[in-house]
This record gives structure tokens, C-alpha cells and sequence, in this order.
């Protein structure tokens, strides 16, 4: 192809192998319609399971769809969910990763879910809280502690937001082959 898109002239054979089981992982919890891609669909359906676990109403419930309906079409970040092949999902994060308006909005939608999650403490969000996000996706409730130790980087046996928040970019972002971070349970097998 002789396109003029320089920057995001990367093939699929060159991402690395662990940021790329990374990526899958997050397909294979979100793409709740199974076909390849995380769309716009996928990310209402999750915020809808989340509104339900963490019983939101009113202004709480608004403000997150607000957020998700800004990522899934709005900026250079709607590129991700309007994808349209498992291949250039994973291609568009990769380029999407080093694009400061995306990460913000990564950064803005974690540190609102951690929020949400944490009404009863403010600022910080225990275990039980945490297991209303790990549940909430579906997730293999035997390795929930191991990530919320992994992102508690204070040892303080508390998440706060910014833990939370981080833990998400580094997820995203971090394309070292020994990451440890599991943010959506154990890497899928690829
Ligand atoms: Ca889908
Ligand atoms: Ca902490």
C-alpha cells in the first residue's frame, strides 16, 4: 500500500509479543459481541454491566457514559473502537498509546471508574471495592489480589485513583516483554 501515514506504518509481526497478549486479553473480556473488534457496542455494553455492579444512578451514571460516548467518537482516540479488523485494533492502540490525548483519556476514564467504585472511601478504593470492577468484568476471581498488590505501589493496602488510573497506562503502554501487569486477569494464550 502506498499510503501517505508514516507514523503508523507498522506491521502486525512487529509488535511485541506480551504487549500484543496484553491487547488480546482486553478483546477477549470486551468484544462482548465476538466479532474481532472492541466497537462502540462493546464499550456501552461494558458501561452498562458497570453501572449495574456499582449500582450508579443520576449524575454518577451520566457522567460516565458522557465519558465513554467522548472516547468512542470524539478525537484521534474513536480510531480504536472504529476499527475493523482485530489486526488494525491492535495496530491503532499501538499508535494511540503514544498519543497524549488518548492516554488523557485513558488516565480520565480509570480515575472516574475508581471513583465510582469508592463513594464510601473517597480518594481510595479497598479490596471488596475493587472485586465490584474485577467481577463486573468477568474476570477469574483467583488472581484479583495479585493485581490489586501489583497497582497498590505504596503498599498501602488501598488503591487510590491515581493507582488505578496508572496501573491502566502502564498496562497499555508498557511494551516490555516481563510486564507483570494484569490488569484484566492472566494474558490469553497467543
Ligand atoms: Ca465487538
Ligand atoms: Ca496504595
Amino acid at each position: 500500500m502506498s499510503d501517505t501515514n508514516t507514523s503508523s506504518d507498522i506491521q502486525i509481526r512487529q509488535l511485541p509479543l506480551t504487549w500484543m497478549r496484553k491487547m488480546l486479553t482486553i478483546l477477549l473480556t470486551f468484544d462482548k459481541d465476538k466479532d474481532g473488534v472492541m466497537g462502540y457496542e462493546d464499550h456501552m455494553q461494558v458501561v452498562d454491566k458497570f453501572v449495574r455492579e456499582a449500582n450508579l444512578t443520576g449524575k454518577a451514571r451520566d457522567g460516565i457514559y458522557q465519558t465513554f460516548q467522548d472516547y468512542c467518537t470524539s478525537g484521534e482516540s474513536q480510531g480504536i473502537p472504529n476499527s475493523p479488523s482485530v489486526a488494525q485494533q491492535l495496530l491503532t492502540v499501538w499508535i494511540q498509546k503514544d498519543n497524549p490525548e488518548t492516554v488523557e483519556k485513558w488516565y480520565k476514564i480509570q480515575t472516574e471508574n475508581a471513583q465510582l467504585l469508592s463513594l464510601d472511601v473517597p480518594g481510595f478504593m479497598t479490596f471488596d471495592n475493587y472485586m465490584v470492577y474485577w467481577n463486573g468484568l468477568g474476570l477469574d476471581k483467583r488472581f484479583a489480589r495479585m493485581q490489586f498488590d501489583y497497582m497498590d505501589t505504596n503498599n498501602d493496602g488501598l488503591i487510590s485513583h491515581e493507582e488505578f488510573a496508572n496501573g491502566y497506562l502502564e498496562y497499555m503502554c508498557n511494551t516490555d516483554q516481563n510486564n507483570l501487569n494484569r490488569y484484566f486477569g492472566p494474558l490469553m494464550r497467543y
